[in-house]
């Protein structure tokens, strides 16, 4: 990503230009957070705190378009900051907050839909497919989802989302409301660009290597949980799918063995080549052990941070409640600027 990229014209309506670039991003808390949420966002939320201005948090809202039980919604909100701390984020570095808290976002949303085209969140490919999966709740907010996400991401002026490919086509449409907006009325939103890290690798299902690893997968043996204890991980790494052929090889025919290599190479931060140089004369169980020892050293000491602040809420609050005044002064800024030129009071 150009870091030295000066002020676009669509920057320039920031009021005040930050000196680091904004970059944000949020977790639902839809399930218990996995792995695949620690490799693909939270890992990498711990070197983005040094680089850009951060805000990351809890999109509540987001998960509320499948319906949840409310005291797990409320327990897992806290829990997404606790991993975010545990893993290595400080407070004091980035602000980290739950989407709820901070009520701009649901008001930035309102006024978006206004300029949003409804045939182009219908053509939306999540969509399409959560309308499939979910085809008893298909609720509106599935369908406006993507400008919930959009009002997330201006009203903090965001420069760079880390975002999977899944999320590409989400990152497009705020790019367009906020270009949008800006002609209709002037210079407002920043707009944003994509972060895709090239090394990012998608973990996907251990049952099901077709699939991504979810973590609101029906079948608990599909993923691993941040909070997984060591035999639990150690067990769902050796029942993992993988092959008849007894070969240790890095090809999409085995997909299994592909997803347990990337795995391993996300946690040892090489390469899947190295890995196979490492292992191909061994047999897949002799691996499947290395494997799991390798994220147990990794996922242990974040775990028992996680357990020690969730046992005694109140510093996971306080954060909350900090990171939340926090983002809302920012976002409280957007806001006004957007309703005073809509012209609506406030
Ligand atoms: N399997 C994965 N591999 C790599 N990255 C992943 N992420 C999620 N699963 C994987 C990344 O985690 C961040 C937060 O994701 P999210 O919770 O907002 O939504 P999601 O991508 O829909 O995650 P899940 O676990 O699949 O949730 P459910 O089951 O509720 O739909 C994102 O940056 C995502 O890329």
């Amino acid at each position: 990503m150009d870091q030295t990229k000066a002020q676009t014209p669509q920057t320039q309506g920031a009021e005040e230009a930050p000196k680091r670039k904004v970059a944000f991003s949020l977790i639902q808390p839809s399930g218990d957070l996995t792995i695949g949420n620690y490799l693909g966002a939270i890992k990498s939320f711990v070197k983005m705190q040094d680089q850009y201005d951060c805000f990351f948090g809890v999109a509540n809202l987001h998960a509320i378009t499948v319906t949840q039980v409310a005291a797990d919604l409320r327990r897992r909100s806290l829990e997404v900051i606790a991993y975010i701390v545990a893993a290595g984020v400080k407070p004091e570095k980035a602000t980290l907050f739950i989407q709820s808290q901070v009520p701009e976002h649901a008001e930035l949303a309102w006024v978006l839909n206004s300029i949003s085209s409804i045939g182009q969140l219908q053509r939306m490919t999540q969509f399409k497919d959560k309308a499939q999966k979910h085809a008893d709740n298909l609720n509106a907010a599935l369908l406006t989802y993507p400008v919930l996400m959009a009002a997330d991401i201006l009203l903090y002026q965001s420069h760079v989302v880390p975002v999977g490919a899944d999320q590409k086509q989400h990152l497009e449409f705020t790019r367009d409301l906020a270009e949008r907006f800006n002609s209709r009325y002037s210079p407002t939103f920043t707009v944003p660009e994509p972060l895709t890290d090239e090394n990012a690798t998608r973990i996907m299902s251990l049952k099901d290597p077709s699939s991504k690893m979810s973590k609101s997968d029906p079948d608990e043996n599909a993923y691993i949980l941040i909070k997984d204890e060591p035999a639990a991980i150690r067990r769902k790494i050796a029942r993992a799918v993988t092959d008849s052929e007894a070969h240790f090889c890095y090809r999409p025919e085995q997909a299994g063995l592909m997803n347990l290599i990337n795995l391993y190479a996300a946690y040892a931060e090489c390469a899947p080549k190295d890995v196979v140089e490492r292992f191909h004369d061994s047999d897949y169980a002799t691996f499947k052990r290395a494997l799991g020892d390798l994220i147990v050293e990794k996922m242990e000491p974040i775990r028992q941070r996680f357990l020690t602040l969730m046992a005694d809420k109140k510093e996971i609050e306080a954060i909350s409640r900090d990171g939340a005044l926090a983002a809302q002064r920012v976002a409280r800024r957007t806001l006004s600027k957007v309703y005073r030129k809509v012209g609506l009071l406030q």
